[in-house]
Formats: C-alpha cells, sequence, structure tokens
C-alpha cells in the first residue's frame, strides 16, 4: 500500500490465467508436499513438516463459492503487501527468512485468563477447512484464493472474553533482525489490526493457516494470518502472534501512518473513492481485466448488518 506517489496496480500485467492448475495440484499435494519436505528438511524436521502437511488439503467448505476462477499461485504467490519485508510487491524471497515454526500466539487482554498457545495446538482444537475467498487491496487490485483455516469465532471462544471486551487487536510479530522493512522508523511497528467484536464473530471473519490446499507460504503472512474478505486486504494482517481483546478501538498501523486514507473500517465500497483514486473497478491478478467493485466486495448478505446504526461512521475507508 501507498503512502504517496506510486500506485500499486500500474504495473504491467501478463500472461492468461489456466483455471486447472490449482484443481490438478490439489489431487497431488498431500503425499508430495510430505515427500518434497522431507527431501528438503532433513529427517529431524522432517517429521514435523510431514505431519503438518498431512492436515492439508483440508475439506472444502462449499457455502463458500466464488463468481470467478481462482487466482493461480503463481501470480497471487509472487504479489505480495507484507511491509515488514519491504514495499515491493516481490517480498518473497525477504519473507522466506522468517522462522514460523515453532509459533506461539499470546491471547490477553479482556478475557477470563491470558494464555499462550502454539498454531500447531490450534489447529488441532479448532480443526481446518477450506473456503473460497475474494481479497479487494485498497490499490484496486484483487484475487481469489482457497483459504485453509479456521473461524476466528473459534478462537473468540477458546480465548473466554469478558463483557468489556469491545474489539479484538490483531499484533503481527517484531523481529527488526529478520524483517528489513521494522529497520524503517517512519513506520508505527509492530502491525496493528482490529475488528469490533461483532464482527470478529461474523461467520466469513477467518483465520487463514494454509492456501491452495498446503501451509501458508511466508510470503502469505505464515504460520497464521487474518482473512476478512468483506473489507479491504489491509485489515487481514499477517504472521500474528498476539489476539488481545480490549474495550477500546484499536489504533491500527495503516490508520496511524495516514488516517485521512485507510481507516478502521475499511469496508469494500465501489461508490467511495480512495482520495487519490477510485474504488469502482478492480484488476484481476493473472489477467489483464478490471472487473467491477461489488459492495462489501461481494459479500453484503453476510455482512451488512453489522453496520446497522453505525451509518455515522466512516465505514467505507
Ligand atoms: N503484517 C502485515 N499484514 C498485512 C500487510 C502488511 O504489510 N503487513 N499488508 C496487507 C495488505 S495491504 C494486503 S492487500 C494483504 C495482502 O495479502 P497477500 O499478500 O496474501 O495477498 O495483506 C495485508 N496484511
Ligand atoms: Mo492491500
Amino acid at each position: 500500500m501507498l503512502i504517496k506517489r506510486r500506485r500499486g496496480w500500474e504495473v504491467p500485467e501478463h500472461l492468461a490465467t489456466p483455471e486447472d492448475v490449482f484443481l490438478s495440484r490439489r489431487g497431488l499435494i498431500g503425499g508430495a508436499a510430505g515427500l518434497a519436505a522431507a527431501a528438503v528438511l532433513g529427517p529431524s524436521r522432517a517429521d514435523a513438516a510431514t505431519a503438518a502437511a498431512a492436515t492439508y488439503p483440508a475439506p472444502r467448505n462449499e457455502a463458500y463459492t466464488l463468481d470467478r476462477a481462482v487466482t493461480p499461485e503463481r501470480f497471487s504467490g509472487d504479489y505480495n503487501n507484507f511491509y515488514e519485508f519491504g514495499t515491493s510487491k516481490t517480498v518473497l524471497p525477504a519473507a522466506n527468512a522468517l522462522k514460523t515454526s515453532p509459533w506461539s500466539i499470546k491471547i490477553d487482554g479482556l478475557v477470563e485468563k491470558p494464555f499462550e498457545i502454539g498454531v500447531e495446538d490450534l489447529i488441532r482444537k479448532a480443526g481446518l477447512e477450506e473456503r473460497l475467498y475474494r481479497h479487494r487491496c485498497v490499490e484496486a487490485w484483487s484475487m481469489a484464493v482457497p483459504w485453509t483455516g479456521f473461524p476466528l469465532s473459534k478462537l473468540v471462544a477458546l480465548a473466554k472474553p469478558a463483557s468489556g471486551a469491545k474489539y479484538v487487536q490483531f499484533q503481527t510479530f517484531l523481529d527488526k533482525a529478520v524483517a528489513p522493512g521494522q529497520r524503517q522508523f517512519f513506520y508505527p511497528w509492530p502491525y496493528i489490526e482490529g475488528l469490533t467484536m461483532e464482527e470478529a464473530g461474523n461467520d466469513l471473519a477467518f483465520l487463514v493457516t494454509g492456501v491452495y490446499g498446503k501451509p501458508l507460504p511466508n510470503q502469505f503472512g505464515a504460520p497464521i494470518r487474518l482473512a476478512v474478505p468483506w473489507k479491504y486486504g489491509f485489515k487481514s494482517a499477517k504472521s500474528l502472534v498476539r489476539v488481545s481483546f480490549v474495550a477500546e478501538r484499536p489504533k491500527t498501523f495503516w490508520e496511524g501512518l495516514q488516517s485521512s486514507e485507510y481507516g478502521f473500517w475499511a469496508n469494500v465500497n465501489p461508490a467511495v473513492p480512495h482520495p487519490r483514486w477510485s474504488q469502482a473497478s478492480e484488476r484481476v491478478l493473472g489477467t489483464d481485466q478490471r472487473v467491477p467493485t461489488l459492495i462489501y466486495n461481494g459479500y453484503g448478505e453476510q455482512v451488512a448488518g453489522l453496520y446497522k446504526g453505525l451509518e455515522r461512521e466512516r465505514l467505507f475507508v
């Protein structure tokens, strides 16, 4: 995402979308990924990697369908926003420096009892499913991906929030030694995002641990990130280390940087332009097409009710 000048989508586009790439890969992944991991990692880490890969692909939840082709991984996996690893879209090599296992998340704030839980443990408790979701970046590009994960509401239930909790705050890891972007003091690290409790309880709010039928590659926000598909992509914070239940609205990363352009609510709305560009349409990654953007990114039926009575808020910035 950009503060000034350059616009993310003004990048030359190329190549067409083969719609069968993802489907053909699915059949292979369970066995092949484990074997490949064993070959690359050697015997000691191979067992853990094989165990993790064995839970993928997870069963598809058919309630979440798409109106468009799944974006092939070679496009979505090499065009990422992950400012911890730089401001270009090519963060893949740098992001691979992040060690994502073991990894645990702190659950704290207004909860019955704060605790820390390993991602593997969390996955065992919550279970995994696959959902096809659209993703709409505020920069007006989009993709459609098969995320694997579990509803955020399951983590909320484990956390047992107190009645005073009004918001859920998400925090990304902070480690200047591995994340060169975090050495730039201009940014208000760590990356913080937030949802209201009601938003967090909506079934669409999803914690993601995998994509394309396998554990998340680092550039997508491994080992666990958020997906809130009715909001602009920056709400979907990556590589989470802490989830806090709080009484006050969190001060989010992008809001801290440029609140006139990136607010707390950030619901997708084609009729409300960004101060510097239109949000009426979007460029679909891996294609040369622009398609009309939909209110709440097409998820209005599920989420519009969350905003009744909040009409005076800046819901779409
Ligand atoms: N920690 C962190 N989370 C982040 C970002 C980031 O820079 N850092 N970028 C956001 C933005 S702007 C988008 S569009 C999505 C991109 O997700 P993707 O790279 O998996 O497509 O991640 C979001 N989550
Ligand atoms: Mo974004």
